[in-house]
């Protein structure tokens, strides 16, 4: 552990790149999947077994965490970290997307932007300084600035607009953030699909010498070779020595693609949400347990896994759960997808270690391919 937020690149192999984020809540080993904790909790798991299955690291959420409990209750409970009691880094969003994509009417111009809660009708405005006080109040680790997020496809002129306005917030978030050696604050290279955009976003951020970068506005409707050129577009213009972050990607084939251009942290609602749903992921691929090819198989979703959920119930039961709405169901199915994620990344962390990415990627894909158990 370290006074000062510090990135430290342990290897690389091709472009895939392992590392280590220190910082004083502790490390994060990247390449990096990070569960989601949208409202202050990591749905459906207690953060214990968060742990277990070897997240380093979780994200909160700026825009539900200020419409509710609020950002300065939570700092009057002694903040975010004693409230969950997860004593280790947090990642907080800004607020920029989950306004995009959550909330009815909203109003965005150069000051901030305007919007009405989802949770009670009610407006709020929320400025890039107010966005960063509110992330210090939650006591967030790694904070994000404030930017604007269009869904794809856009109009040229529009993504050019968004771009340039997140560029100004990013200045004014990194002044409001100010010298915080333990604490770092990221920036958000947009710019839609269009390539010359994107270089002049990642161009100046960069500029601003940030501590860390995250490229946003990918999987937000586009199909994954674009997400994967827009990468390969901006990597190239990023320091080598800073952490970058793919916001909201993925599932375990954009990962993997994703690492293979050079991302090292990632973060995604998938394991848990589609858990809730019955859709579990396995070293064979995705499997649908509400499928009634499940309804009378006692074997488990996979006896290798290093997960119980996978290991100790049978198919029947999770089938018979899910079915029936039971909470346990979305509860083991979180579990068993959460550990598959974080087996994944302990997978491509060894594999870049090792100098051998490439055909761990191979054989992860083709495993994939056979198709389940
Ligand atoms: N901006 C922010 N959060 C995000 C995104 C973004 O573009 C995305 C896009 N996939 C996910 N989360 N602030």
């Amino acid at each position: 552990m370290t006074e000062h937020f510090k990135f430290q690149l342990l290897k690389t192999d091709g472009k895939a790149r392992r590392g280590e984020i220190s910082m004083p809540r502790g490390t994060i080993r990247t390449p990096a999947f990070m569960p989601v904790g949208t409202v202050g909790t990591v749905k459906a798991m207690y953060l214990d077994q968060v742990r277990e299955t070897g997240a380093d690291i979780i994200l909160g959420n700026t825009y539900h965490l200020m419409l509710r409990p609020g950002p300065e209750r939570v700092a009057r409970l002694g903040g975010l970290h004693e409230l969950i009691r997860w004593p280790h880094p947090i990642l907080t969003d800004s607020g920029g997307f989950q306004v995009m994509s959550l909330s009815g009417l909203r109003k965005l111009d150069e000051k901030g932007v305007t919007f009405k809660s989802h949770v009670d009708g009610s407006l709020h405005h929320m400025s890039p300084e107010r966005s960063i006080e509110i992330q210090g109040l939650l006591g967030s680790d790694i904070q994000m600035q404030l930017d604007e997020c269009l869904a794809l496809p856009a109009k040229p002129k529009e993504i050019e607009r968004a771009m340039e306005l997140s560029v100004r917030w990013a200045e004014r978030c990194k002044v409001a953030f100010g010298d915080q050696p333990g604490k770092a604050m990221f920036g958000i290279v947009q710019g839609g699909d269009n390539p010359a955009l994107r270089v002049r976003s990642a161009e100046a951020l960069r500029a601003l010498d940030l501590k860390g970068y995250a490229i946003g506005g990918l999987a937000v409707g586009e199909p994954q070779h674009v997400m994967l050129e827009m990468i390969e577009t901006v990597n190239p213009h990023l320091p080598t020595e800073k952490p970058r972050y793919l916001m909201g990607v993925g599932t375990p084939d954009d990962i993997l693609k994703s690492v293979a251009r050079g991302i090292d942290m990632f973060d995604c609602v998938m394991p848990t949400r589609s858990g809730r749903h019955g859709l579990a992921f396995t070293r064979r691929g995705k499997v649908n347990i509400r499928n009634a090819r499940h309804a009378e198989d006692m074997r488990p979703l996979d006896e290798q896994s290093s997960c119980p959920a996978a290991r100790d119930y049978s198919r029947a039961y999770l089938h018979h759960l899910v079915r029936s709405n039971e909470a346990l169901g979305g509860m083991l199915l979180s579990w068993n997808n959460l550990s598959y994620y974080q087996d994944l990344m302990r997978g491509i962390r060894k594999a870049i270690d090792e100098g051998r990415f490439a055909d761990f990627m191979a054989e992860t894909q083709e495993e994939w391919a056979r198709g389940d158990l």
